[in-house]
């Protein structure tokens, strides 16, 4: 029997752990992976260009010998211009709309993200003050993922963020470069694009080499490996996340066209077998009608075997009691994306707490925010939007504490701080902040 995708029913004895089973998912940490990442990034560090060189030409088997130096992955600003230049007209103007549009709402988050100050009546100043950071490296991984609407998510939110330096990586499999992935780079502005990927990538990045100078973040997806080198690299740079595999979680009142919920559902699971694709309804015939779309439709997907695979081991349709209980359901659920398809959607996204980007209303598909809306589709993933946001401007800055005490501040804050430090047995500390007491000590 083949069983298309899982139906559960709230008011199952058993739909707690049914709920937990479905949601449990951990990045395997394999141990064959870790230690190969681990000697990767010490032989970059330890080696630098040659290092980087040697494990490209290898693992992405550069044709002809491979390349003679790290130099020679380095794509030109007019090989970027001209990559553009050749898209397809419709392809090259939908792109530049969605760049477009992208950049909009980061120049408006920015807007938000100001620095302050604020003087007290004694005239000390306080304050926050907002900067870039000086260079990030953008992580494009090579194969089946190599989306170019991920360069623009990425780059764009820096490049608005004021940083001086966005240096891409991207791994050329068979030394094939994906030509839309480059003229994504080149309308978003990337300083620099170097065809190198992998740990070596990340481990150039982070320590630098002699050709590649050190950035401060590193952010983008990749596969185990990339990830695992992220991971090893925080500390001497900061990282965005490491993502999970692609989550839609929707919540419909019954009254969306089924064949649109079917899609939408699709549409991340094409992403991955192990993307996840729920549906929470309160109307069980409803519900039967979507199973029914889907079944008619899977057939017809070019990519029906991920979708199916995606759909058997991570989907499920949910039959809920009411709306109420499928927004306390999302709200424990924490999705990367939310679709509220619903003829009023406002009253459940005032009860929605914790979703990476929320979709309101049933012409609001998932898709349209993959691409082209604006916000941006880099979203916590596994359940971490209960306590993370998505890419954004803020992620490229940084913020300074700006200090500035007046003679009269010392007086009052010097006796405070000496109290403080004294009790903490810091004599230096304490004397430090008496100095500047009058009349002196
Ligand atoms: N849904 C993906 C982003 C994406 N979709 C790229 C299409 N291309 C992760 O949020
Ligand atoms: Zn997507």
């Amino acid at each position: 029997m083949s069983i298309t995708i899982r139906k559960l029913d709230s008011t199952q004895a058993d739909f707690k752990q049914a709920l937990d089973a479905l949601l449990a998912f951990e990045a395997g940490t394999d141990a064959a992976i870790e230690t190969a990442v681990a000697a990767i990034l010490a032989d970059v560090k330890a080696r630098g260009d040659a290092a980087v060189l040697e494990y490209t030409n290898r693992f992405d088997r550069i044709p002809n010998g491979g390349a003679a130096n790290v130099a020679a992955f380095d794509i030109t600003q007019q090989e970027l211009q001209a990559a553009l230049a050749a898209l397809p007209a419709a392809q090259r103007e939908a792109l530049q709309t969605a760049a477009a549009r992208v950049r909009a709402f980061h120049e408006r988050q920015k807007r938000e993200l100001q620095g302050f100050s604020y003087t007290e009546p004694d005239g000390t100043v306080l304050g926050q003050k907002i900067t870039p950071l000086d260079r990030v490296g953008i992580y494009v991984p090579g194969g089946k993922a190599a989306y170019p609407s991920s360069v623009l998510m990425n780059a764009i939110p820096a490049q608005v963020a004021g940083v001086a330096e966005i240096v891409m990586v991207v791994p050329t499999p068979d030394g094939v470069k994906n030509q839309m992935v480059l003229a994504a780079a080149a309308i978003a502005g990337v300083t620099r694009v170097i065809t190198i990927g992998g740990a070596q990538a990340v481990g150039a990045l982070a320590y630098g080499t002699a050709s590649i100078a050190p950035v401060d973040k590193i952010v983008g997806p990749g596969n185990a490996y990339v990830a695992a080198a992220k991971r090893r690299v925080f500390g001497i740079v900061g990282i965005d996340m490491i993502a999970g595999p692609s989550e839609i979680l929707i919540l419909c009142d019954g009254t969306t066209e089924p064949d649109w919920v079917a899609m939408d559902l699709f549409s991340q699971a094409e992403h991955d077998e192990l993307a996840q694709a729920i549906l929470l309804c309160p109307d069980a015939a409803y519900l039967a009608r979507v199973e029914a779309s889907i079944e008619r439709l899977l057939p017809t997907m070019p990519r029906r075997d991920t979708i199916r695979t995606s759909l058997r081991d991570r989907g499920a349709l949910i039959k809920v009691r009411d709306m109420a209980e499928a927004c306390a359901i999302a709200n424990a659920i924490a999705a990367e994306h939310l679709e509220i398809s619903a003829e009023e959607p406002q009253q459940y996204a005032e009860q929605i707490r914790h979703a990476g980007a929320m979709f309101l209303g049933r012409f609001s598909s998932e898709s349209l925010g993959d691409y082209c809306c604006g916000p941006n589709h880099v979203l916590p993933t596994s359940r971490t939007a209960r306590f993370s946001s998505p890419l954004g401007v803020y992620d490229f800055q940084k913020r300074s504490s700006i200090i500035h005490v007046s003679e009269a501040g010392a007086q009052t804050l010097g006796k405070v701080a000496a109290e403080l430090a004294y009790g903490e047995g810091l004599q230096a500390h304490a004397r430090s902040a008496e100095l500047r007491l009058k009349p002196r000590p």
